[in-house]
């Protein structure tokens, strides 16, 4: 099933962060749309969740570098 979700991420100081969070968890297998705002702190995701799960989404973001909230 494709799920929606809004992370909160921080540490995204500036778009360089944005692109860096974009292209890790759009690389990832499942992952059909995401959005990052370094202003809102806030990564929006949609994804199959038959491929990947909220939490290997957060747990890439982290690997990257960032807070997961
Ligand atoms: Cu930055």
């Amino acid at each position: 099933m494709i799920e929606s979700a809004s992370i909160i991420v921080t540490g995204m100081k500036c778009g360089g962060c944005e692109t860096t969070v974009k292209n890790t968890v759009q690389a990832l297998d499942g992952v059909l749309l995401v959005n990052a705002s370094s202003k809102n702190d806030q990564v929006d995701v949609e994804f199959d969740d038959s491929k990947i799960s909220l939490d290997d989404i957060k747990t890439s973001i982290a690997n990257a570098g960032f807070n997961v909230k």
